[in-house]
């Protein structure tokens, strides 16, 4: 303990003998006004509402590097979202806020609650920072009203169909035998319930919060949904509207100018986008590369037309959209382009898809091998004894759809495929066996998902 506390000391001498502790000496606790206030109202646990902080310097010098934290000494459960007012304050490697002598800033922030019920504060305490020894210079809270400690509600209700789109549940859209799950920020696991015959499902008391509910899957085509649900007092009797997927209303096919491209080439994309229901479209969204930053992707910041299509139903209208070839193409010997088209990109709903593939001119060839599995202990790993022999195998090009290997199973399920260009490739087998992964790709490359020796699952057709 001695040793720890004169470790201590010998570091705060440190500081306050380099350059910047000498020009910026610690400013003094009563040289900074800070107030917050957040707005009159019941809030659930998760739920955000804005605060906002003042900060005046009431002194008579500058005062910089100025940061904040939550006080969780004063309520363990508030949490401030990461906005850009908060990162000026909670970045503790940047260089804070400033202010003048006199000079008032203030900071929208946004804040919430994990834990906690009734009357709470919302608390911040701000202070300077000098390398890494901190010297406060004010607290600053404010009241939260949050539904009661110990308080239930019901989470109850009716998931229909919205049919004919009036956002109302009208007779006949009810859905039954609907899986419905509901992530409550209380529960380890996501609770399950299936609706009845009329549609209704019922989750039981919960805790006020701000909770997921969502399907996975729907009957009858529904698209699946997740919808955040705060829970209070109205939650006992929820209308939950599923809507029917956009690829009903429009249809889009699409196409590459070329075969083939060299790394950093434009290519143009044809679209042709087909209102095939019975309603006007008044415009639609792209939403492409969803796995997120695919290296051979091409790029689509160019492609502002699509965004202001609009179609009377039949109508029909043919775009073309520039689209660049990267560079890191090269590692995959083909670029692609998967994109979807939906009314809001950030919420697909089963809007049409199109997946686009071409080659990208390299000379690179490079082998690959991989195994094929009968996965009896089901457990997707290949184990001793369940690879497959003497199953006949080709392999197909994802671009052009040619054959260019062929190869049989060894002893150990093993295929080989020596010297194949850079690419994307299909496994089809033939005789008695069927892949139980048809969708599983073959890349040959250099690219992070270009290492051979994959593996893929068999069983008897
Ligand atoms: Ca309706
Ligand atoms: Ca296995």
């Amino acid at each position: 303990m001695f040793r720890h506390l004169l470790g201590l000391a010998a570091a705060a001498v440190l500081v306050l003998t380099t350059g910047q502790a000498a020009t910026a000496a610690p400013a003094q606790e009563d040289q900074l006004q800070a107030t917050l206030t957040a707005p009159d109202g019941t809030y659930v646990l998760g739920q955000t509402f804005p605060m906002r902080l003042t900060l005046t310097n009431t002194g008579g010098t500058t005062l910089s590097r100025i940061f904040a934290r939550t006080d969780y000494f004063t309520n363990p459960g508030v949490h401030v979202d990461h906005t850009p007012d908060w990162a000026v304050l909670s970045d503790y490697n940047g260089p804070g806020a400033e202010l003048q002598a006199g000079a008032s800033r203030t900071f929208d922030l946004v804040g919430s609650f994990t834990e906690g019920g009734g009357d709470v504060r919302a608390a911040l305490d701000i202070f300077h920072k000098i390398y890494n020894t901190e010297f406060p210079l004010a607290k600053a809270s404010a009241p939260v009203k949050l539904a009661p400690a110990g308080s239930k509600v019901k989470v109850a209700g009716v998931l229909y169909g919205d049919r004919n789109e009036n956002g109302a549940l009208d007779p006949g859209e009810s859905l039954a035998g609907a899986t419905l799950k509901l992530s409550l920020q209380t529960e380890p696991q996501p609770l399950t319930t299936t609706t009845d015959g009329d549609g209704r499902f019922d989750f039981g008391e919960h805790t006020p919060q701000v909770t997921s509910l969502y399907a996975e899957e729907l009957p009858g085509g529904w698209v699946p949904f997740r919808r955040e649900l705060i829970l209070n007092d109205g939650s006992g009797d929820l209308r939950i509207a599923a809507i029917r997927p956009f690829s009903e209303k429009l249809s889009a096919t699409g196409k590459f100018d070329k075969d083939t491209y060299r790394a950093g080439d434009t290519a143009q994309v044809t679209y042709t986008f087909t209102n095939i229901g019975s309603t006007p479209i008044a415009g639609f969204r792209h939403g492409c590369d969803r796995v997120g930053g695919s290296p051979n992707h091409v790029t689509t910041d160019q492609w502002g037309e699509i965004d202001r299509i609009s179609l009377n139903p039949g109508e029909s209208r043919t775009v073309t959209v520039p689209s660049v070839v990267p560079q890191r193409s090269l590692e995959y010997g083909t670029t692609v382009l998967n994109c979807d088209f939906n009314l809001d990109d950030a919420y697909p709903a089963g809007g049409p898809e199109v997946h686009l593939i071409a080659r990208v001119q390299t000379d690179a060839k490079a082998d690959t091998w991989g195994h094929l599995y009968e996965d009896r202990n089901n457990n997707n790993w290949l184990d001793p004894g369940e690879g497959v022999a003497g199953i006949s195998t080709v392999l197909v090009d994802d671009v052009d759809g040619a054959v260019v290997a062929s190869a049989v199973t060894n002893a150990e399920g093993r295929v080989d495929y020596p010297g194949l260009p850079y690419g994307r490739y299909t496994v089809r087998v033939e005789g008695p066996w069927k892949l139980l992964d048809p969708w599983d790709k073959v890349m040959v490359g250099t690219c992070n998902y270009c290492t051979p020796d994959w593996r893929t699952r068999v069983a008897a057709a």
